[in-house]
C-alpha cells in the first residue's frame, strides 16, 4: 500500500462527508426486583405512561425514535433516536427522565453520532460525468460543471443521511474505528487509496441490500469512537454473514477495530407493554 508523502495538506486529505440526522442510541437494563415489587396497578399506570412517550416520540415531525429489546445481559431496553440536533436529542433523554419507569432503568449503554455519507464516491463520479461530455480538469467552466454535478449527488445522497428508521425488525449495532496503527494507519493512505477501498467495501456490501440495511454514523468528536455502525434485517443471521464475510475485505480486515456487538428485536407497542408486564 503507497502511503502518502509527509504533508501539511491534511485539509485536502479529508474527504468531504454529508450529515444528517443526528443519533442517540440510549441503552438500559431494567432493575427487575425493584420493578416487580411494585403492586400490578402501579406498573400498569407506569406502563402505559412509558408506551405513551415512546409512541409520542416516535411520531415526532423531525426525526423518528424506536424501541429495542436487547439480547443478553449487556442492555434490556435500547431507544433509538433520530433527531435534528444535540438539543432536540437532549429534549428527548428530559422525556424518558420525566417518566416514572426511569426510577428502575438502570444506564448500561449509550452512544451519540450523527448520520454520514462520505463523498469518496460523489467526486469520483463527478469526474467520471463531466469526462464523459469531454470536461475534464483545466477546462474552462469545469469548475463551475464540477460544483453543479456535486451537488446533484449530494442531493442523492441527503435522502440517505435524513433516512427513517429502517423498518426490520432486528437491530445489530457497534462502535468502530479505522486503524491508525504502527504498521498500517488508514489516515496516511492516499484518498485515492481510500477511495479505492471504499470502493471495494460499498460492492461487498451491496450484495446484501436490501436485506440488510446499513446506517453509518459518525462520532469523532462527539463519542468514544470513529463511527457507529447500525445494522437492520429481518435476518439475522445476516449479520454473522455480512460481518463475516467483511472481514476479508480489506477495509476490515487490515483497518477496522470494533467495540462491543449488541444485537435486539424491534419493540411495537404491544411487545414494549407485554414485556414490561413480564
Ligand atoms: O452506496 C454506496 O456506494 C455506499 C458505499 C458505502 C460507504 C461509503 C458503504 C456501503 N459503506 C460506506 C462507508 Mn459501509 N459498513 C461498515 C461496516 O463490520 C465491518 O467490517 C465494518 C462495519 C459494515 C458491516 C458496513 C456495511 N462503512 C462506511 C464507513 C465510513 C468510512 C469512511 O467514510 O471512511 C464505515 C465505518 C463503514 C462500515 N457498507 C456499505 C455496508 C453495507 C451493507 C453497504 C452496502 C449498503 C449500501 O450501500 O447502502
Amino acid at each position: 500500500m503507497s502511503q502518502r508523502p509527509d504533508t501539511a495538506e491534511a485539509e485536502s486529505l479529508a474527504p468531504e462527508t454529508l450529515e444528517g440526522w443526528y443519533v442517540l442510541h440510549d441503552g438500559y437494563t431494567l432493575d427487575w426486583a425493584k420493578w416487580r415489587s411494585m403492586p400490578g396497578a402501579e406498573r400498569a399506570l407506569l406502563i402505559d405512561e412509558l408506551a405513551a412517550w415512546t409512541a409520542t416520540a416516535g411520531t415526532v415531525e423531525q426525526g423518528q425514535s424506536a424501541c429495542y429489546q436487547m439480547l443478553g445481559q449487556k442492555s434490556d431496553l435500547l431507544w433509538l433516536h433520530y433527531r435534528s440536533s444535540p438539543a432536540e436529542l437532549g429534549a428527548v433523554e428530559r422525556g424518558l427522565r420525566s417518566c416514572g419507569v426511569f426510577d428502575y432503568l438502570v444506564p448500561s449503554f449509550s452512544y451519540l453520532s450523527v448520520i454520514e455519507a462520505s463523498l469518496y464516491e460523489a467526486t469520483a463520479i463527478a469526474h467520471g460525468m463531466l469526462a464523459r461530455k469531454g470536461i475534464t480538469p483545466g477546462k474552462e467552466g469545469f469548475d463551475a460543471a464540477f460544483e453543479a454535478e456535486l451537488e446533484v449527488q449530494r442531493a442523492a445522497l441527503n435522502q440517505r443521511v435524513f433516512r427513517d428508521i429502517p423498518a426490520q425488525n432486528h437491530i445489530c449495532i457497534y462502535p468502530m474505528n479505522k486503524r491508525r496503527g504502527e504498521h498500517v494507519n488508514w489516515y496516511d493512505l492516499s484518498i485515492d487509496e481510500r477511495r479505492k477501498l471504499m470502493r471495494g467495501h460499498g460492492k461487498l456490501g451491496r450484495k446484501y441490500v436490501p436485506a440488510v440495511t446499513q446506517v453509518i454514523s459518525g462520532s469523532v468528536g462527539l463519542d468514544d469512537w470513529e463511527w457507529m455502525v447500525d445494522l437492520h434485517s429481518d435476518d439475522p443471521l445476516l449479520f454473522k454473514k455480512l460481518v463475516y464475510e467483511m472481514r476479508f475485505d480489506p477495509a476490515s480486515s487490515r483497518y477496522a477495530e470494533f467495540g462491543a456487538f449488541l444485537v435486539g428485536l424491534k419493540l411495537d407497542d404491544n411487545a414494549l407493554r407485554q414485556y414490561l408486564a413480564l
